[in-house]
Parts: structure tokens; sequence; C-alpha cells
């Protein structure tokens, strides 16, 4: 171990070594792991600062004006809330219980759909972590913290280099008293394809045992023949599961019969025969009106008698109002962003919906101080992901044409703009409409909006019409996601695609119209566990790595390459994680619980002949030096 430091040490790398450096380094006798994952994410940082983050370089940089984000104190020892029912009494009696009070309860968002639709999904765990403590002592009345699952789950391992599991077991136990809540997709688990029925189960069991309580679960085509596996892992795990039904359409026009307030009706009862707590309802385009919010949740309330959760976006500018209708119309449970999160393509406002129902016999029971304080923190956070920032100025009433889930609302944008489309953005929202028509008017949300979305851009960039594409006689060539759906690979919509069209992207194979989990052999878990094991030379495989191996194969082993060379980069502020460090600017970094890095950048040498820059550290106050390609 010694002769493995010595040839690692950077400063024998470097050739600056004397003779006394074996003398005077008595780090080289120290074999732990510690030092060696320090180096790591030196490394991580020389290289960020040398050649700039692929994520952030070129766009908007944070404000000069933009404060270290520093979370509010909590007030006391955490009050009894929601999880500690689920605990006791288990998860019937929390559904039974959000039936009999009479608050509106509020699910908080901004750890989950609040960045993923402001942010592109990239908010890392290290500023979720810091204010976790003061949710669980400041906000003890909230229904639940949804904090884990839809995007967040890929975006961790890809774009931010943590382990999402991790975040999840943090979150859970910075935050004992309150439900954490994540989004599922059904049989497509947190991913865009059917899994195979025993992935699904393996996922749910770990997300359950590491600390998800609220399961809200959907189908990304309302079908609940897709969803049961799903489900059915949920409850058996103990956990509340709430059974998702997805809006899209309009329940009040006659021309959408299709989705009408009986469709919705008879879906929800299907949930809860197949077992849901909660039923909950996913608004996820915001395109439920505030007057067909009060007549739906009144149909829902008396006809179906689960407890509903209600999820809207405020794309249109109008969650408000709809909140409110659905609380006057005896809503249990709906979603909000904190303030500086909130509003746009996100969750309606978090501080004003507790203010409106002020003195009510709804009353939130959160305290605004504790509101204002955490929206405060989130603010300053939000100012740190300037790059993420979608630049959506106003709200949009467009969403009615073509009923984009905010999530993929802005990032469609940017795709299309990526294209040279970004002039042509009307005439892709109205594509999309049109391409959902084809389709025999689905829902969309993940992955079926993703589906939709490709179609779109492949029809504007060629400029194709639905007449053309609809035309038996017109050849032409599929996005895979496409061919994909029509294939029966994510299920089916209600009353199955349009045969036309079906033949005419499949030419004439034969779709699969049963369950895609029906014909998808199970995985030998054990045998994929040996195997990866292999993969990352030795490495021990826990369930967690298992099962976002499974989702992610190639993701996942790519984070892991990554982990390998810069090692724990989650710990470090995401100001340095996203732009690297400047000379003489010193930070603290905890790289176990009490174990803290205070690193320091001294100077950057000049590129060598080599193509290498000498970055220079103190690292705890002893020189460190590591030296980076110059890819630029
Ligand atoms: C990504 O690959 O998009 C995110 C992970 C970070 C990759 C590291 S950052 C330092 C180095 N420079 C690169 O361009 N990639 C790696
Ligand atoms: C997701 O699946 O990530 C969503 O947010 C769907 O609304
Ligand atoms: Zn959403």
């Amino acid at each position: 171990a010694f002769v493995e430091n010595l040839l690692k040490h950077p400063t024998f790398l470097d050739n600056t070594y004397h003779t006394k450096f074996i003398d005077q380094t008595p780090e080289l006798f120290t074999f732990e792991k510690r030092r060696d994952r320090a180096t790591k994410v030196l490394t991580y940082i020389g290289d960020i600062t040398v050649n700039g983050h692929p994520e952030t370089k070129g766009f908007e940089r944070p404000a000069a004006t933009v404060r270290a984000p520093m979370p509010p104190q909590p007030k006391a020892e955490p009050q009894m809330g929601t999880r500690n029912l689920l605990e006791q009494k288990g998860p019937q009696a929390v559904a039974d219980w959000m039936g009999q009070q009479r608050q509106l309860l509020i699910t908080d968002t901004t750890m989950r759909d609040g960045h993923q639709s402001l942010l592109a999904t990239r908010m890392r765990s290290h500023d979720m972590i810091k204010v976790a403590p003061a949710y669980a002592a400041n906000l003890p009345a909230l229904f639940s913290v949804e904090c884990w699952g839809g995007a967040t789950f890929d975006v961790a391992y890809r774009f931010l280099q943590e382990c999402p599991w991790q975040r999840l077991r943090d979150l859970r136990a910075a935050i004992p008293n309150i439900m954490t809540q994540m989004l599922l997709r059904g049989s497509n688990g947190v991913g865009y394809t059917n899994y195979p029925d025993n992935v699904v189960q393996e996922f749910v069991r770990v997300a359950a045992t590491e600390g998800v309580d609220v399961f809200r679960v959907f189908d990304s085509l309302n079908w609940v023949e897709n969803m049961r596996v799903a489900m059915d892992a949920v409850i058996d795990n103990g956990k509340i599961c709430e059974g998702t039904v997805c809006y899209t359409g309009d329940i009040f026009d006659p021309d959408r019969s299709k989705y009408d307030l009986k469709y919705y009706v008879s879906m929800a009862k299907e949930l809860k025969a197949a077992g849901a707590h909660v039923l909950g309802l996913k608004d996820m385009a915001g395109v439920l009106k505030p007057n067909a919010a009060k007549v739906l949740i009144k149909a829902l309330k008396s006809e179906v008698g689960l407890p509903i959760h209600f999820h809207t976006h405020d794309t249109a500018g109008v969650a408000i109002a709809t909140i409110m209708a659905a609380s006057e119309a005896g809503v249990d449970a709906v979603d909000c962003a904190m303030d500086a999160l909130s509003g746009n393509t996100s969750q309606a406002t978090l501080g004003s919906v507790v203010e409106a129902l002020k003195h009510t016999d709804r009353d939130t029971g959160l305290s605004m101080d504790a509101v204002r304080e955490v929206s405060n923190y989130w603010e300053d956070v939000r100012g740190e992901y300037a790059a993420f920032e979608t630049g959506m100025q106003a709200p949009s009433s467009e969403v009615y044409l073509h009923e984009m889930p905010g999530g993929q609302f802005t990032n469609l944008k940017a795709q299309a703009a990526s294209m040279g489309l970004d002039e042509r953005w009307p005439e892709v929202a109205k594509t999309y409409a049109d391409v959902n028509q084809m389709f025999g008017d689905i829902v969309k949300v993940t992955p079926s909006s993703k589906v939709v979305g490709d179609m779109a851009l492949m029809m504007v960039s060629q400029g194709l019409t639905r007449d053309q594409v609809e035309d038996p006689d017109a050849e032409m060539s599929f996005p895979d996601s496409v061919i994909d759906m029509m294939r029966g690979n994510l299920g089916q919509p209600p009353g199955g695609f349009p045969t036309s069209i079906v033949n005419k992207i499949l030419k004439g194979e034969k779709p699969n119209t049963e369950r895609p989990g029906a014909h998808l052999p199970p995985t030998d878990l054990e045998a994929t566990r040996t195997d990866l094991k292999e993969q990352l030379e030795g490495a021990n495989v826990e369930d967690d790595d298992l099962s976002g191996y499974l989702m992610y194969p190639k993701v996942f082993l790519d984070y892991m390459g990554r982990h390998r060379t810069y090692g724990p980069v989650r710990v470090l502020p995401t100001r340095t994680f996203f732009y690297g460090m400047e000379p003489g600017e010193e930070i603290t970094a905890e790289i176990d619980p009490g174990k803290t890095l205070e690193i320091r950048l001294q100077a950057l040498s000049e590129t060598n002949e080599d193509g290498e820059v000498k970055v220079f550290f103190e690292l705890n106050g002893q020189p460190r030096v590591v030296r980076v390609p110059n890819r630029l």
C-alpha cells in the first residue's frame, strides 16, 4: 500500500519530490480511503476549474448578487407528523385520517417536480439536505415532501454525478416526521420503457426500504392493467399506494368526449378496486380548469370514496384558482411548490395557498414564517442554477392547445431550439396537438409525452403535415419511440391506437395489445448482480445499486466510472460543482459525517507540453497538487 500511495502521490507524480519527501509526507503511511477520495475530489475541482463543466459552459452564470444559501434554523424538535402516523398505524389509517380531517393538506413538491419543471431537474442533493431539518422542525403540518422519483432518478446519476438512493436516505434521516413521496411511472418504473414485473417489484421494495412513504403510481396511457404490479408492490411493502388518474382534455368539451366525467370516475373506481389507499388526480400539464375541477372532484369524492390528492401545474397561470375550486369541492390534499420555485410550469405557490385559506375552515395549519424562511433559502439556491433557467417569462394559455406536461414544455422548447426551430415554436405546439389526435387522443405524460414530442419534432423539421403522415401511400420512417409505442410496448390507451396509423407505422407488423410485462421474462436478479460485480471489478453491489443498474444500465455504469475518477463530488457546494474554484478561494466539504475537508485553491500553472495544468491546493492546511488535462 505504501508503494501504491507513493506512486499515486501528486507530489511524486509531479516530479517535485526530493529525498526528504518520504520523511516529510506522513500521509504516505496512512492507508485509508479518505485521503484517496479527497484526491479524487480535488481532481474534479481542478478539472472543472480548468475546463469548465459541460452542463453549464456557455449558459448564464449565477448573478454576482446571489447569496450563499443559508438554511433557516430548526425552531423546535420535530413534532409528530404524517410519517409518525404511518409508522404507528399503517397506510389505511393515514388514508382514513385524510378523509376525516378538515384542513387542506399540502404536499411540498419543491425537491422533485418544482426543480424538474423549472430547472431541468438539476437540483443537487446538497441543497436539499441542508434545508431538510428546517422542514422537519418548522413545517411538521405538511402532508408530504415530494422529493424522489420522476426524472430526478436518472438525472442524479447522469448529470449530477450522485447516487439518487443516497439522496433518499439522507432526506429520510433528516425528515423523520413527515412522509416522503415519490412519483412512479407504473411499469415504467422511473424509466422510459416497461420493465419486467420482478424489476418493478424489486425497485419498489428497495425504494420503500430506503425511505419512500407515499408512492404516486400512474400509467402514461391511463391503463390500470399496467399499474397493478407497481401498486401491489407498494401495498405489499406497507406503504401508501396513491393510485393515480392522469387528467387530459376537458370534461366540458363535447369534442373531447373520450375523456368525460364518466371516464374519470370509472378509472378511479378501477384504481380503488386495485387497492389504492388514496386517489391521485394528476394534471401534469395544468389543463384542468377551475369549474371542471369543482365538478370532477365532487363526482370523484361522492362516487369513489377515496381521499383525493390533487396535482396540477401553473403553466397557464391558473393553478391557484383550480386549487381553490378543488378545495371547495372537498379535495383532501394538494401539491404546491415553495414560492421561490413555484409558478409557470411548476406547481402553485405554496405560501399563497396557505394565505388564501387562512381563517377558513380549510386552514392548512402551516406557519407562514416557516414558509417564508424556507422559500428565502430556495430563492438563493435557485440563483446558483441560473444555467438551467428556461427563460419562460410568463404563464401561457397555449398549454390548452398542446397539453404538454410541465416538465416537457420547456424541455421540448430547448430541444426545438437546438434543431434550429426556435422561431417555429407555435408550429411545434400545434403539431404536437395534431400528433395527439393522430394517435387517437392519448394521455401525454412521461414516457408517452416524449413519443408525441419526438413525432412532432420530426414532422416540423421535415415539413410533414398530419395528412401526409396519415396517407397510406406516402413512404416515410418514424422515430424509434413511435414505433415502440405502436408495437404496444408502453401498453394501450383507452380504445387502443387507431388501426390505420398503427398499420402505417408498423408496416403491417402485428402489435401486442396485451400488458407488455406479461411478455417480458423475469430478470435473474442474482445473476445480474454477479455480472455487475464483475463489471465493477469486484466492488460490492448493494440492492440499491442493482436497481439503479436495472433501470439504467449504461447511465449507472458511466456514473460508476466517473465515481472512480472523481470520488464523492456530491459533497461539494453547488457553485464549486458547476464552476470550480477561483485562486484564493476556500471552501469546506463534509466528506463523511463530521469529517470536513477544508479546500483552498492556491494557483494554477501554465499548460505544460503534455497538455496538463497543475492545480495547487491546500487541503486541511497541507499542500496538494493535482494535474489535469487542459481540454480547451
Ligand atoms: C457530464 O458528463 O455531463 C457530467 C459529469 C461530469 C463529467 C466530468 S466533469 C470534468 C470532466 N470534464 C468533462 O467534460 N467531463 C468530466
Ligand atoms: C415524470 O414522470 O417525471 C413526470 O413529472 C410526469 O408528470
Ligand atoms: Zn407534475
